[in-house]
Formats: structure tokens, sequence, C-alpha cells
């Protein structure tokens, strides 16, 4: 990532920010907290501002007299801990990647916020949203102590601050989905090409992971869906550990991430390689109207308008299909939204009411589940927000009939 993007980034920040505002966002500890993956996942925030991957870190933005004061404090080496943990981050690679030149060791972090301190008024951290039984994270617990200490300080999430930010992708940003997203597609494909009857739906779960590292990319962004049959009735199933059976659809929900930006691709197709006429039916239907809703985006359309559209189409295909009469029963069959924003989450900071503007990218993914029939269906694409309507960076990754056909068949 290059310093001018980062200082660009911390420039609408000051703009975000009132005179006496100060953000203070803290990276993601090391791995191995129970709150954290086994492998070390920076926070979002931290990243976009600071470009560093280091965990325990902390990064302080001001705004006083209306000028930006930035402070950055990282973690010192101990030499005897190096044969441990090896060398920590030192200044100079840390000025060098983040371009901020105030750098402090975290053993000088309690005195020196405490002078930044004085003149706030309001206090911006990235809070979250914590679990309620959980302990207490790092930012709660900042928050708990300085409280006490400067009572007339507002502390408030830092989340509504980074909505304007980071709904609006610049092109570096586009360029991170777009791998992640290729890269997700090249590991569907090869599930596509390998899945056979009698499987393990987690065996295709680890051609997917294979295919991602492989390429580059080194996890997922998300707990990967892999729903064969009556499983993918169920939305959230991420136990991926069913047999899969001769005749089954199977329906992927992936994506792969790329400096912490993650494809969200859905595809379903039959493991053996062609739908039966019941199933095509169906796929049919949800393929017409995943088309249709990607055609609808543009600058200025509400979410809530693609939302509506879709149940509106999806009430018709379910007539059509026969398995509803009443039009209010189609929530027996399609039960989510059909859009969110995507980029560092999965589901991104957006509000689902949200107006689409130029630079943002969400997801289009109708569905239909018929639990009776075994039949889960979703097709779910990537779409970014153009001055002109919209390029779908997920294109290339097969989703009509024939084409599904041709690669499965063996
Ligand atoms: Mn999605």
């Amino acid at each position: 990532m290059n310093i001018n993007l980062l200082k660009k980034r911390r420039k609408k920040l000051f703009g975000q920010l009132e005179d006496n505002e100060l953000a203070l966002i803290f990276a993601a500890s090391k791995p191995g907290d129970p709150d954290y993956p086994c492998y070390f996942l920076q926070d979002d925030n931290f990243l976009y501002f600071t470009g560093l991957e280091i965990p325990d870190a902390v990064f302080v933005f001001c705004k006083i007299k209306n000028k930006p004061v930035v402070h950055l404090f990282i973690e010192r080496t101990i030499p005897e801990m190096v044969v441990w943990e090896g060398e920590k981050l030192t200044f100079d690679k840390a000025v060098k990647i983040s371009g901020i030149e105030k750098i402090f060791y975290l053993d000088e972090f309690e005195r020196k916020i405490s002078m930044l301190l004085y003149p706030i008024s309001k206090c911006y951290v990235n809070i979250g949203s914590g679990n309620l039984n959980s302990l207490l994270s790092k930012q709660q617990d900042f928050i708990k102590k300085t409280r006490d200490r400067f009572p007339h300080i507002i502390f408030k999430d830092i989340t509504d601050k980074m909505r304007p930010l980071r709904l609006i992708k610049d092109k570096w940003e586009v360029e991170q989905l777009r791998k992640a997203i290729d890269i997700t597609g090249k590991g569907i494909v090869q599930i596509m090409k390998k899945a056979q009857p009698g499987m393990m739906e987690y065996e295709l779960e680890a051609i997917l992971n294979y295919e991602v590292t492989k390429n580059g990319l080194r996890h997922m962004g998300f707990k990967s869906i892999i729903a064969s049959g009556i499983n993918a009735a169920t939305l959230h199933y991420i136990n991926n550990n069913s047999k899969i059976g001769k005749n089954d659809l199977i329906l992927l929900d992936v994506g792969a991430a790329c400096n912490n930006y993650n494809a969200d691709i859905s595809r379903t197709f039959p493991v053996s390689g062609k739908f039966t006429p019941r199933q095509k039916a169906v796929y049919q239907e949800v393929l017409n109207i995943n088309r249709k809703i990607i055609e609808m985006v543009k600058p200025g359309i509400p979410l809530t308008k693609l939302t509506e559209k879709t149940v509106e189409l999806i009430t018709a295909s379910l007539v059509k299909l026969k398995l509803i009469t009443k039009k209010e029963d189609y929530k027996k069959y399609y039960m989510h939204n059909v859009s969110h924003h995507l980029g560092m989450d999965a589901h991104d900071i957006g509000k689902r009411d949200s107006i689409l503007e130029v630079g943002n990218v969400i997801t289009v993914e109708p569905g239909i589940y018929i639990t009776g029939e075994k039949i889960g269906i979703r097709i779910e694409d990537d779409i970014l927000v153009t001055k002109d309507g919209y390029k779908n960076l997920s294109i290339k990754i097969p989703k009509e009939i024939e084409e599904l056909e041709n690669i499965i068949r063996r």
C-alpha cells in the first residue's frame, strides 16, 4: 500500500472530526487471544489508516486548533524475547510503511495519552460490537479507566465516522476486491471439477482452501458455507460435514480475503453434472432474478429498492413454480436480504437503507430454498457501482446452466 493513499485516508478522517475530538484505534491482539482466530487478522480500521500488520499497536489521531496530531504506539523489542518472538517492527520501518512520524513505544502510551486527552471533548474508539458475556476488550478497558480520570470526555464507537470513508472504494481497494474475487472464482471452479457424490462437504472446503492459498491469499474472509442437498436450505450452514448425495445440488457461499478485503460469492451446481428438470426450473428463475437485480444497480438507487424488486420477482417465480398461491407466502422460500455492502467486512459497515454511490461495492444474492424438495439455490455476485451504472466484478465465475454442466460433466 502506498503512503499517499494512507495520507489521503487520514485527511478524510480529519474531515470527519471536530476540533478537540480524538480517534483512537487499537490494532488486533496477537493470535492466541480467545477472541481472535488462530491466525493474526489485523483490525480493519487500524489497517485502513496505518497499513501496518502488527499486533497490539495503537493509532491516535486528534484535531487540535484545526490541525491534525497523529501518534502511533508500537511494541518494543525485548532482547530476551527475540529468540521466541523475533524482532518487532522498528521505528524506521513503521515510518516507512505508515508515513506516520510520531512513533512511540507502547510503554509510553499511558503517559502520552493522558497529555493528549486534556483538551479533548469527544473520543472515538474502535469498540465494535462487543459480546456482553465476554471479558472486557482492551477498548472497553481503556474507556473504563479513562472515564474515571476524564469524566468530561464523551466516548463513542468509531463506526459511524468510518462509514463515509470505507463505503467509497478507491482504485486500490477495488483491485484488492477484484483479486479476492478472481481467486475465489478459481477455487469455485476447482470444486465444480472435483466434486463427486460420496465425498464429504469438508473435502470440497479443502480444495477451495488449497486453491486460494496456492494463488497467494492466506485465508478466507469468513467461514465457508459448503452445503449439499437439504443443508443448502439452512442459510448459515457452516458444519460442512455431510456426505454428498448423487442428485444433490451443492451451494457454495465463500470468499477469500486479500489485504482484509473480502470476496463474497455464492454458486449452486448439481454434483452429477446435470440438473434435474425441477432443479433446472428453479435455478433458471433465481438466475433471471440475479441478472435483473444486477441491471438495476446504479448511483442514486436505494438498497431497499433492490430488496423490494427482488421480493416482487421471487414471488412471481414461486407462483410460476407452483409453490405458492398467496403473495405473502413468499417468505417460506426466500427469507434474507438481496444485498449488502462489501469490503473489509463481508457484511461491510454500510446501512441496509443506504443510497448507492459511485465507488460502493455491493452483493446481489437472490435465492430460493425449498426444504421439502432438498433444493437450496443462491446465486451471488459482487458489483461495483460506477458512474454509468455498474461493473460485475464476479462476471467470470460461471453461473449459466450450460456452462456449469460443461465444467462438471466428466
Ligand atoms: Mn453475501
